[in-house]
């Protein structure tokens, strides 16, 4: 059975999602592993014994581990193709990897330089300049995910929940962290209220205790 290592609220929650998905339409189950990041679990012997790089997600699968989102991705829709997570026309397929890469490689580490920017800078004085930078930048990548699924009658790619989805939750979600009101982006607001509603994102959510609500009105 496949293993997934997750940190409630961190970005393993777009395999978490995937995997629920999977469950619910093969009837295959996963076991997931919740690493608590606050904790430092992730910097464990244990834990880098499996995973050097001391980071969620990480997919084990027998005794080999899998790590980073787009190729955990990758590996979950070559596995499970009845299940249609993504595309299976080529182009179509590759443009929506290409739309999850942004979002690993460009959003995503936007908010880690606000969240965590002792990880790039030593002095508080930088520190707090690339807080400032990122949480700006950070809002025009959630503008141009509220472009994508402004228009999107169900899902991002469909009928169904995907990968994408679960991200765009997480971005929104991380936006409040970094100062962003939701009812700022009200259309990505709306449309991840649904994603929310979705049955399997909501099995994860719960297992995460996830709320969307992290934006604190000043
Ligand atoms: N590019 C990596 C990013 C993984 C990542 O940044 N994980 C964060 C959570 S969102 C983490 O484990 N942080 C713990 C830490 O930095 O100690 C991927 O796609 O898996």
């Amino acid at each position: 059975m496949i293993e997934l290592y997750f940190g409630p609220g961190a970005c393993s929650f777009v395999p978490h999602v995937a995997l629920e998905i999977i469950k619910a339409r093969t009837g295959e189950d996963f076991t997931p592993h919740m690493v608590k990041l606050h904790k430092q679990e992730q910097r464990s012997p244990e834990y880098l014994a499996m995973n050097p790089d001391g980071l969620v997600p990480m997919l084990r699968v027998g005794d080999q581990s899998l790590t980073q989102i787009v190729a955990i991705c990758d590996y979950l829709d070559r596995r499970y193709p009845q299940v249609g997570l993504l595309p299976s026309e080529n182009w179509a397929r590759a443009q929506a990897m290409s739309q999850l890469a942004w979002m690993n490689n460009t959003a995503h580490p936007s908010f880690t330089h606000v969240f965590m920017p002792h990880k790039f800078a030593e002095t508080e004085a930088t520190q707090a300049e690339l807080k400032r930078f990122n949480a700006a930048l950070f809002r025009k990548h959630l503008e141009r995910v509220q472009g994508w699924v402004k228009d999107c009658p169900a899902y991002w790619l469909g009928d169904q929940p995907t990968f994408h989805d679960a991200y765009a939750l997480t971005l929104l979600r991380w936006g409040g962290f970094a100062g962003i009101d939701p009812d700022s982006l009200p259309q990505l607001k709306a449309f991840v209220d649904r994603v929310a509603a979705a049955p399997a994102v909501a099995s994860a959510m719960e297992r995460e205790r996830l709320r969307l609500d992290t934006f604190k009105k000043a």
